[in-house]
């Protein structure tokens, strides 16, 4: 018990330590408090309530251009920002400016609140109550240059960037014009090439690590060559990273895994909570322990932890400046806490009114930044109450005429939902990505570890952008022992003396965090690096799951081209270990194939793995690669060395041996065992054609199609569990498309619907056999 009293009393006086290094900033609680002890009995209007028939109606005054701050004004003791004496160094054009730009993002939410209403847009989330702290934030920072991955609130951030009205509206409708998405996702899910906003999903929280990638590409070329600073998109050397979540986000695993990393190698990532106090109905004190997330990450290293009142706009660039000079300064990441408002609902799906009091509700509306700000502006003298009440009136007509332009702006044509699924410039199923055909091989045979290493060597070496992680893929490190000892270089080897010939900012180990790995490559590869990662086993792929499926596959589609992240997942698969057991044997290829957007290669052999990885490597689309762990030294499989122009297609299967009575398609391990079958079959007289799809995504009908119609049997085998699998697509697509050929049904060989056991006669039990193939295949010869 002491002991454990001693050491709780260590670590919380190291916490203060470590604490009182940082500058932090706390925030003016005080401000916070009594604004939010404020009962206001109904606000007399509410700007920005969805009906745009309301109008705020300010005090009057008379000038129309921003008037110089009168220093000799009377300061209201209420008023927002009176501890900043200069006005953050903002001339009085600025100043109205910012509110103007708040006053549109509001207005702009308003309008689509109208429009969902009478069904003529079909979402809506809104910036409302954030706008403030956005505006403080985008002018603080610089639009084109520095990077940002914003969520669904930061309207009033993009408005601040240069984003339009316009554009904003064609979102909205769903124009195919809109540059956020093409019409493909909801409005306020933003992206913008030309202002390095890149293609944000609807997944709370993924891009934390999409910002990391980003920041780190730069800073990985910052310690490079020249020549790949100049490919990274943007490379500027003091461009700092924007990544906002709320509050609510703040609880996901992703957050975290962003924030160690980005702390770790002190990159620029200004990491902003928004924190309104709610995520839909919970609140905060219920996601968050102790309800301030600003002392959760207390004790991470490099980070400036700023808290600031987010409903103030000079407040909140100031904090911003501060932020964003620590990271162009390169001392580490930051982290903006800024405490909001949400006035609306979550989005209009929501009804606040069945978890919100109307007493909490109108606290939040005496503090809302639209009317304070005005208030400010009024009584510091900067702008009449005139002047807002004609800048609001410019601002409603450009609102309604872009609605009424986005309006009539068209969809995407139907079609084109097939565009942009894969990339329309780069094609791998071409002949730039064949060179099989009489390649020359040389040297003493090597495994398909030694083959995919060889092809990683050299793709390295041809291309600078290539970076490499994962989980123990570096040789070592601590580069300090690389003269000392051998180096791991992956528990399979496979990467073994990649970091030692190329260096450790290019070759590196991950912390051991799946989604880490798949999300910093997303952003590395935004930015035009091109990652080559390794999931250390499939089995493990999961917690990374999110990201593929729900980012790396579909970045491209849902942006309709406007961002890419290709990159490469190599991933050990597969089971016949001999004690693999459950965790270190799965299959599941289904899993990937049935997700737009993503590559799927198997190869089953040496020279198939070196040739296969090459073409995932040029290519533009993200890759599964899948190795199977028990093909990986095989002798059966082993090949002398291609050349470093040694290029497979994908899409182009291999016939392993030619037959006339039975077809069978199948991949990676039961390719040895189908032809073993094969052989014993010959022996009976059954010449069986089998046929190695080498890719599942995509693979090649033509030659299935081909075969079917000789052989008029086929039997597609495979390792995964047999029901729902890769199998049933190709047996179905068989059975709608050659029915006519068939003399026989479709027949499928594959793993019991059951994970792989540890003690060996039960996972032969599980796993197809030999003998599974063979008799399959004199079933439906006797058909
Ligand atoms: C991974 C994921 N889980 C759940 C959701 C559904 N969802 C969308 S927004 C939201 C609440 C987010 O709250 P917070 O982070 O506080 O942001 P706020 O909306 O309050 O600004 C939830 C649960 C989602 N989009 N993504
Ligand atoms: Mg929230």
């Amino acid at each position: 018990m002491a002991t454990a009293t001693k050491k709780a009393n260590t670590a919380k006086s190291n916490n203060k330590k470590t604490l009182s290094n940082q500058p932090v900033k706390r925030a003016n609680k005080a401000t916070v408090k009594d604004n939010n002890a404020k009962v206001i009995v109904k606000p007399e209007m509410t700007v920005g309530d969805g009906d745009l028939d309301h109008r705020t109606k300010q005090k009057t005054a008379k000038a129309i251009e921003p008037k110089q701050p009168k220093k000799t004004v009377k300061k209201s003791e209420k008023t927002v920002a009176a501890e900043a004496k200069n006005y953050s160094g903002l001339d009085a054009q600025t100043l109205v400016r910012l509110y103007r730009t708040m006053y549109m993002s509001r207005r702009i939410d308003d309008k689509e609140i109208q429009l969902k209403g009478q069904n003529k847009i079909f979402f809506q989330i809104s910036g409302a109550g954030h706008e403030a702290m956005l505006v403080g934030a985008g002018l603080a920072m610089k639009p084109a240059y520095d990077w940002f991955f914003p969520y669904y609130r930061d309207r009033a951030l993009l408005l601040q960037l240069g984003m339009t009205a316009q554009e904003m509206l064609y979102s909205a409708v769903g124009a195919e014009i809109d540059p956020n998405s093409h019409g493909r996702q909801m409005p306020s899910h933003w992206g913008h090439k030309d202002l390095n906003v890149p293609s944000q999903s609807s997944c709370t929280g993924t891009q934390a690590l999409h910002a990391v990638g980003a920041a780190e590409a730069s800073y990985r070329a910052s310690m490079l060559t020249t020549e790949l600073q100049d490919k990274i998109v943007g490379f500027k050397g003091d461009e700092v990273v924007y990544m906002s979540v709320g509050d609510g986000t703040t609880s996901e695993g992703e957050i975290w895994e962003a924030l160690n990393t980005a702390c770790n190698l002190k990159l620029p990532v200004i990491f902003v909570v928004e924190d309104n106090g709610y995520a839909i109905s919970t609140p905060v004190e219920v996601s968050t322990a102790g309800g301030d997330i600003s002392k959760l990450v207390s004790g991470f290293p490099n980070l400036y932890i700023q808290k600031c009142d987010g409903t103030n706009p000079l407040e909140s660039y100031d904090t911003f400046k501060r932020a964003v000079e620590f990271c162009r300064e390169r001392k580490g990441a930051a982290f903006v806490h800024a405490k909001v408002v949400r006035p609306y609902s979550h989005s209009l799906s929501d009804d606040e009114k069945l978890y919100r009091p109307v007493e909490e509700l109108e606290r939040d509306a005496a503090i809302d930044p639209i009317k304070t700000y005005a208030e400010f502006l009024m009584t510091e003298g900067i702008a009449s109450s005139e002047d807002l009440e004609k800048l609001r009136k410019t601002v409603d007509a450009e609102v309604t005429e872009a609605a009424d332009i986005a309006l009539v702006t068209p969809q995407p044509a139907p079609e084109s939902a097939l565009r942009n699924v894969f990339s329309p410039d780069v094609d791998p199923t071409s002949k730039d990505f064949d060179t099989e055909e009489g390649a020359e091989l040389s040297g003493n045979a090597g495994t398909m570890v030694d083959l995919i290493n060889r092809c990683l060597h050299e793709e390295m070496e041809r291309d600078e952008r290539i970076v490499i992680f994962g989980e123990d893929v570096a040789d070592v490190s601590r580069e300090e022992y690389l003269e000392t000892v051998k180096g791991k270089g992956g528990v399979f080897k496979v990467t073994a003396n990649l970091q030692r010939k190329f260096g450790s900012a290019r070759v590196f180990n991950s912390p051991l965090a799946e989604a880490n790995i798949i999300g910093r490559a997303v952003g590395m590869a935004i930015r035009n690096l091109k990652p080559v990662v390794e999931i250390q086993f499939f089995d493990y792929i999961f917690p990374a799951f999110h990201q593929i499926r729900n980012e790396v596959a579909v970045t491209r589609w849902r942006s309709d081209g406007d961002t890419k992240c290709p990159l490469v997942m190599r991933v050990p698969v597969g089971g016949y270990l001999k004690g693999g057991a459950v965790y270190h044997s799965q299959s599941g290829t289904t899993l990937f194939a049935h997700t737009p957007g993503l590559m799927i290669v198997y190869p089953s052999n040496a020279l198939d793995a070196n040739g296969l990885l090459r073409t995932a490597i040029r290519c533009d689309d993200p890759v599964l690669f899948l190795e199977h762990k028990h093909l990986y030294r095989q002798v059966y499989n082993k090949s002398q060395y291609p050349s470093p122009e040694f290029l497979i297609p994908f899409g182009k299967a291999k016939v392993v041996r030619e037959g006339t009575d039975v077809t069978i398609v199948t991949y990676g391990a039961l390719v040895q065992r189908s032809f073993e079958a094969a052989k014993r079959l010959e022996k009976q007289g059954i010449l069986v054609e089998l046929i190695d799809l080498r890719t599942l995504v995509p693979y090649d009908w033509e030659r299935v199609a081909e075969s079917v119609k000789k052989t008029n049997r086929v039997i597609v085998a495979h390792e995964d569990p047999i029901s729902y699998g890769y199998g049933a697509e190709i047996a179905a697509r068989i059975a709608d498309e050659l029915f006519e050929f068939l003399d026989a049904p479709v027949r499928r060989v594959g793993a019991t619907d059951t994970f792989v056991a540890y003690a060996p006669q039960v996972e032969d039990f599980i796993l197809p056999q030999i003998e599974d193939v063979e008799k399959a295949a004199t079933d439906l010869i006797r058909y």
